[in-house]
């Protein structure tokens, strides 16, 4: 205490730690080193104080770490710190800041810098070998693609301000990562409390809406619509506009669709027709992309030059992307929850009764059809396969018969993604979750990040072999013991990279890999993936027989449901 001005000292990792608190951080989902040890000794003295600190979430590598992170956020919406080692630690969480940028997921990523002085001039200088060779010339540059906003904190006077900066960012829709990266210097440094800016009001900018007028353009376009469709990605990222999505479509009859899903819609939705836009976007006369990034693959599918096409976007021109090309007469920047209400009530105002009668005949018309689709799925699921090669479809569907609306999927499955989606119903949106990115290696993370935060519902982690490897199942299983996260993860073994096989041959239908049957796609033989599992204490078991499907799969979600985690390993129809 200074006895003139009656203020403390404090360490910037000290006020780092309170400023953390302050903003909303919860946890710290760590993989720790030398530069954290100013924040693991203050972390130390403010539980001895009594004070708030974030609770530290030990995982064994960073790709768990970050997408704990991700996991959480997804559920909560709140963006969450992930701390972790100098350069080595933030190229391993690289992976995850694609996966969470692509997903539009705040997470404040943290990492230490290796100390700039190397002869005790300030505490905390360099002692160790490695500070010697961990400082590359950017360490930003590691993961600045995946990143809204970076800074290297260069005096703890402003530790807090910084953090409030980040939070903002980070949770500014389009949300995703920031990093902040920290001299173990200056984490040390001893500040006086008086000279630190704190509790300003802060926050993200409100949520913005579309133009009214370009809402009413949108309403008459549909007015006068004969054959119009819907299709969405992530429109299940907010409740409401899963809502907005039937009150409309149900309306005035628009088909809805999800391409290459990351967070659902309702699936009970009147309209609602499945996964195969592209068959249908050469027909319609208006389109909407509401919450999409890759709504067909223009090298197959084509809209008609005579179509009007909308988009409902928090990120219309997907800002993260060098090259995006959809077509677009009308881009609704802002909450596609809101905007589609609107265009609702512009359209209810205008609605003529020839209108209304072609709306319900449409949506007679598309009942019919979901209810033809519901029918083929369960002829799909009908099919049990055999020993060794069990049906996905009659695996997933099995599944859904042990599943509550509210249970959370996560789903890795890869190029078994669409049974997943087919054969599992899920009523309430945003519970079954893919991330928007193409790095392998989430699920297991972000099933223990939503079972953190919402820890009454049930977890389930769906993912390829190929993608079980990449998740470091080690780690994600010890971090599931360690925290008593249960949660149930079901490999499916089709015995390597299916998806890889498929790229040669969709590319080289008739080319020598086929001919030769040389994918470079099979992976290593007759593991026994169940042993990983056991290893952390978790209730693991072998499935090759069809006839076993359901009893091992009520098997595993009972142990879940009772506090324990389980693995599934499933043999399933071989690549
Ligand atoms: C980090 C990362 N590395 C490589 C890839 C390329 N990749 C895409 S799909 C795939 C195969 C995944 O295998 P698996 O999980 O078994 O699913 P399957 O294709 O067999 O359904 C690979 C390697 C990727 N997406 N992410
Ligand atoms: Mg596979």
């Amino acid at each position: 205490m200074d006895a003139n001005t009656k203020t403390q000292t404090r360490s910037t990792a000290y006020l780092l730690l309170e400023g953390l608190t302050e903003i909303g951080i919860d946890y710290l989902f760590c993989n720790l080193g030398t530069d954290h040890a100013p924040l693991i000794e203050e972390l130390a003295n403010r539980r001895r104080l009594g004070a708030p600190v974030p609770k530290v979430i030990r995982c064994a590598h960073e790709n768990t770490a970050a997408h704990m992170a991700g996991g959480y956020a997804a559920v909560t919406g709140r963006g969450q710190g992930v701390l972790v080692h100098v350069d080595v630690g933030t190229a391993n969480a690289a992976n995850a800041m694609h996966n969470m940028l692509r997903t539009r997921i705040p997470v404040l990523l943290m990492a230490g810098k290796a100390p700039f002085t190397t002869a005790n001039e300030l505490v905390g200088t360099r002692d160790t070998y490695v500070h010697f060779i961990q400082e590359p010339f950017d360490q930003a540059s590691l993961v600045r693609p995946y990143v809204k906003w970076e800074w290297t904190l260069p005096s703890g006077v402003v530790a807090k301000e910084a953090l409030r900066r980040a939070y903002e960012i980070m949770h500014a829709e389009p949300q995703g990562p920031v990093y902040l990266m920290m001299h173990r210097e200056t984490l040390t440094q001893e500040l006086n409390e008086a000279d630190i800016r704190s509790h300003e009001p802060f926050g993200p900018p409100a949520r913005s809406v579309a133009d009214a007028r370009d809402v009413a353009t949108l309403a008459e376009k549909l007015l006068a619509a004969q054959n119009p469709i819907l299709i969405t990605a992530y429109g299940g990222r907010n409740p409401n506009t899963s809502k907005a999505i039937e009150a409309l479509s149900e309306f005035a009859g628009i088909a809805v669709y999800e391409a290459n899903p990351v967070s659902n819609i309702s699936h009970e939705g009147p309209c609602f027709m499945g996964y195969r836009a592209d068959e249908h976007v050469a027909s319609a006369d208006v389109g909407l992309l509401v919450d999409v990034d890759v709504p067909w693959f223009p090298s197959r599918t084509e809209a008609s030059p005579w179509s009007y096409w909308a988009q409902i976007d928090i990120d219309p021109l997907k800002t993260a992307s060098p090259m995006w090309s959809f077509p677009g007469h009308l881009r609704l920047q802002g909450d596609s929850a809101r905007t589609l209400e609107m265009v609702l009530e512009n359209l209810d105002a205008i609605a003529t009764p020839k209108f209304r009668q072609d709306a319900a005949a449409r949506l007679e018309r598309l009942k019919a059809l979901r209810t033809e689709q519901v029918a083929q799925a369960a002829r799909l699921a009908a099919d049990r396969g055999i020993l060794n090669a069990i049906n996905p479809h009659y695996l997933f569907a099995e599944l859904g018969k042990l599943l509550e609306p509210t249970d959370l999927v996560f789903d890795e499955a890869v190029s078994n993604a669409v049974p997943l989606v087919t054969q599992i119903p899920r009523p309430l949106p945003g519970t079954v979750l893919r991330v928007g990115g193409a790095g392998l290696g989430a699920s297991g993370g972000m099933a223990l990040g939503a079972k953190l935060a919402a820890p009454e519902r049930m977890i389930v982690q769906v993912v390829g072999d190929g993608g079980f490897y990449f998740n470091v199942p080690t780690s994600v299983f010890a971090a599931s013991r360690q925290y008593n996260l249960p949660f149930l993860s079901i490999v499916l073994d089709n015995s390597g990279w299916g998806a890889v096989k498929d790229a040669t041959l969709k590319v080289f239908p008739e080319g020598h890999a086929k001919d030769a049957g040389e994918f470079e796609a099979a992976l290593c033989a007759g593991v026994e993936f169940s042993k990983v599992a056991e290893a952390f204490g978790i209730h693991a078991e072998k499935l090759t027989d069809p006839a076993a499907v359901t009893d091992a799969l009520s098997r595993c979600v009972n142990v879940v449901r009772d506090g324990r985690s389980a693995l599934l390993h499933v043999r399933v129809t071989p690549i």
